[in-house]
């Protein structure tokens, strides 16, 4: 198989629109991404045809839902290599994906256990941990970036020990676009007996991830950045760690019996989905997860690398820019500064172009003072963006520094 940019493009209707005259060229999907007709359709078709709520129903309409939701859990079990389907639980999204573990593994811990994150991740990643820091005397450790924005691995062997009970850290950075070796780093953190979290938020939209092959203990990700809707993520966790943690809130369906005095709770991933879960949002999701899959992910990798390979070629030698990681091997993002001017000016001259970039912190801010600066603007490609599209961010680029100059 190939990859075919035009006919992908094509299955997403808003990025025929215009933004300021010009064509929209989406620049920000590392933020979120855009929804191919196979996500849009399939929300539709659900409230238009079959729909009510999950798992409480005999009726015809509840069990069709039930089996439509769960064919979702089928598709994140696939696209994961998860071995079975009570490993995956439906979050919100990565954040609360990240929360849940924090808390509930996180009642394990005691004074002094040591948590090991990294300088490069996200404040999803950091502020749960940070809880159980104030909560329970959790002792924090940051593995370092390395000027080019790897992890510096001999400093994660050091900080490892007796103590650690916790490593959690990015698959792949939002910001540097650095893909971090997670197989070395799970194998490191098994060897002391700590337990490993993975934050998959933008490796799981770039490339093929293996839970199994990983032996990963939970993984996480959200839905919208994959092309589905919001409002939805996934927690992978193994089975038996599943199963040894309390739930993280208590409702309707995360229940076995409830007495006036006493509560038992359902087995995992039951028990840790309370309430009414966000259905129509897993359903988008497996259509999100069964478009892909009918993609040559391989080639929509190559073809994401050729994008962030072509901005860089066209920006060769322009010293009036900094750009913030360029590990080898990295992902299709490009964060950087101009020389003089502030990152959102940029990204709002930008968007005078039709060009749609983020600028702030990325939600990085133990990242951008390790790089000294308050804030970057980010360029993400996405699988829709194309040779041209990277041109014109190119040209409006140069462009942009003529108001700055
Ligand atoms: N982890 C990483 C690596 C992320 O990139 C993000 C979102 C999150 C966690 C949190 O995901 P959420 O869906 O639960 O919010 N990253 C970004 C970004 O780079 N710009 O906006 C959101």
């Amino acid at each position: 198989m190939s990859f075919d940019v035009q006919a992908a493009r094509a299955q997403f209707p808003i990025l025929s629109r215009q933004v300021n005259d010009q064509p929209l060229v989406y620049l920000d999907s590392a933020a979120s991404a855009q929804k191919p007709r196979a996500v849009i359709e399939a929300i539709t078709a659900a409230m238009e045809g079959s729909y009510a709520n999950v798992h409480r129903g005999l009726h015809t309409l509840a069990n069709e839902t039930t089996e439509a939701y769960e064919a979702a859990r089928e598709s994140v079990r696939r696209l994961l290599n998860a071995a079975s389907g009570q490993e995956i639980v439906f979050t919100k999204g990565a954040t609360e994906a990240i929360n849940l573990v924090a808390a509930s593994f996180g009642r394990s811990l005691n004074a002094g256990d040591e948590i090991v994150l990294s300088e490069m991740e996200h404040h999803a990643n950091i502020v749960p941990w940070h809880f159980l820091r104030e909560s329970r005397g959790a002792v924090l450790k940051f593995i370092p970036v390395t000027d080019d924005g790897r992890l510096d691995m001999d400093a994660l062997h050091s900080l490892l020990g007796p103590r650690t009970r916790m490593v959690a850290v990015s698959h792949m950075s939002n910001v540097l676009g650095t893909v971090n070796p997670v197989a070395e780093i799970i194998a490191a953190a098994h060897a002391v007996g700590a337990l490993t979290l993975i934050d998959g938020c933008q490796a799981i939209v770039h490339g093929v991830v293996d839970v199994q092959a990983l032996d990963a203990d939970f993984y996480v990700f959200s839905g919208h950045k994959l092309y589905g809707p919001t409002g939805i993520g996934a927690l992978y966790g193994k089975t038996d760690i599943l199963k040894s943690m309390p739930p993280y809130q208590g409702g309707g369906e995360m229940i076995d019996v409830v007495t006036l005095k006493t509560v038992t709770y359902a087995d995992p991933p039951h028990r840790f989905e309370a309430g009414t879960p966000p259905i129509l949002e897993a359903i988008g999701l497996g259509a999100a997860i069964t478009w892909l899959d009918g993609l040559d992910r391989a080639a929509v990798a190559a073809h994401e690398h050729a994008l962030y390979a072509r901005v860089k070629e066209r920006l060769n030698g322009a010293n009036w820019l900094t750009e913030m990681g360029t590990a080898p091997g990295k992902g299709a993002i490009f964060a950087f500064n101009m020389v003089g001017a502030h990152a959102h000016d940029v990204a709002q001259v930008l968007d005078r172009y039709g060009i749609a970039v983020r600028a702030g912190t990325h939600c990085a801010e133990p990242l951008m003072r390790r790089f000294g600066v308050t804030a970057s603007a980010r360029a993400s490609f996405a699988l829709y963006n194309t040779l041209e599209e990277a041109d014109a961010f190119a040209e409006a680029l140069t462009k942009t520094r003529t108001f700055f100059a």
